[in-house]
């Protein structure tokens, strides 16, 4: 076959996970989107941004507690054995370091096992740890956690004398709606064995104003992230979002105690998507609702942990009740 002949390449290869996703988000009313599309190369880093924001208090907020609290947390897990880290989601390093410390100063060593969906999430964590906490054994693990049943978050079995702890932290549990996040709970539960125990961090719900503005703060970040999730489309989908056609919104949804954010259609229009082969039409003031972050009330950790069958143990919040860490037992 010549070269003309040949049909002419794709400009994009089409990852199917984000091709049904968006197919489904797109094609339903109201439209949505799911909020792990943010996370590309680009998402990530302004996410990165996000956490140092005057407004984004949840990130050290966490920090805060980790290092006032964080021996007291090393030590209820451990009781009298020896303890192993397992992360859920990498990322949040630089606060789970508090841990390791807090660990290593315990029994002077540690295994620390990050567990991600993603092989490349896991890359930059790992060496980063090992060099600049002596005494951390890293050992990354590519698992999703979030989908299938209990038995696919299988770990190998623990040195006899040891026990895990395994962080759920950051308030990614807050993107779940209650009913997955119990399923991704117990599914995390089952690979868990009697002794181990889970910490799970989680925003409190607060002030309205103060909330929003976390979620729409004065530099744009948030709402360059939240649009960020149309340039991967126009890009992996061959899509042709107009970015100035769409504003960030962020709404506090009071019944549901969810911050949510949506990108509004400033217009009305029609927007093509070449890889699926989909046009879109969007009425004027028309939204996609790209993510939802829980808030929960007190309490509420600790009932869905206990459904989701572990012994809630103790709590840790910072002096403004902004942000809670909930240590339960297996
Ligand atoms: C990474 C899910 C904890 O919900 O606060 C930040 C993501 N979205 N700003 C959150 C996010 C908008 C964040 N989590």
């Amino acid at each position: 076959m010549s070269a003309a002949a040949s049909p002419a390449p794709l400009s994009v290869v089409v990852d199917e996970h984000v091709a049904a996703a968006v197919e489904l988000g797109l094609g339903s009313r109201p439209k949505r989107l799911p909020a792990w599309l943010f996370y590309d190369a680009a998402g990530s880093r302004l996410f990165d941004q996000i956490t140092e924001l005057p407004e984004y208090y949840l990130t050290r907020t966490e920090r805060a507690i980790f290092a006032g609290h964080g021996r007291a947390i090393i030590a209820r897990a451990a009781g009298d054995a020896r303890l192993r880290i397992v992360e859920l989601g990498a990322g949040s390093a630089e606060k789970t370091q508090l841990l390791l410390r807090a660990a290593v100063e315990r029994q002077q060593s540690i295994v620390y096992e990050p567990v991600d969906v993603s092989a490349s999430a896991l890359d930059g964590a790992c060496d980063c740890i090992e060099r600049e906490i002596p005494g951390v054994t890293v050992l990354p693990r590519v698992i999703d956690y979030t989908h299938g049943d209990g038995r696919r978050f299988h770990l190998e079995p623990a040195d006899e004398n040891e026990r895990r702890l395994a962080l759920y932290i950051g308030s990614s549990i807050g993107n779940f709606e209650p009913r997955e996040a119990l399923r991704l709970l117990r599914r995390v539960r089952a690979g868990l064995v009697p002794g181990d125990s889970f910490l799970l961090g989680v925003d409190l719900a607060k002030n309205e104003n103060m909330l929003l503005d976390a979620y729409d703060d004065a530099a744009g970040v948030t709402a360059a992230f939240n649009r960020n999730v149309l340039v991967r489309l126009n890009r992996e989908l061959d899509a042709n979002f107009n970015l100035q056609a769409f504003a960030h919104c962020a709404r506090w949804n009071r019944d549901r105690s969810r911050i949510e954010m949506h990108l509004v259609s400033r217009v009305a229009q029609r927007v093509h998507l070449a890889a699926l082969d989909m046009t879109v039409d969007f009425a004027c003031g028309e939204t996609i609702h790209t993510e939802s972050s829980y808030k929960y009330r007190p309490g509420q950790p600790e009932a869905l942990l206990t459904r989701a069958g572990f012994t809630p143990e103790s709590s840790w919040t910072d002096d403004r009740a902004w942000f809670a860490v909930c240590l339960a037992r297996v």
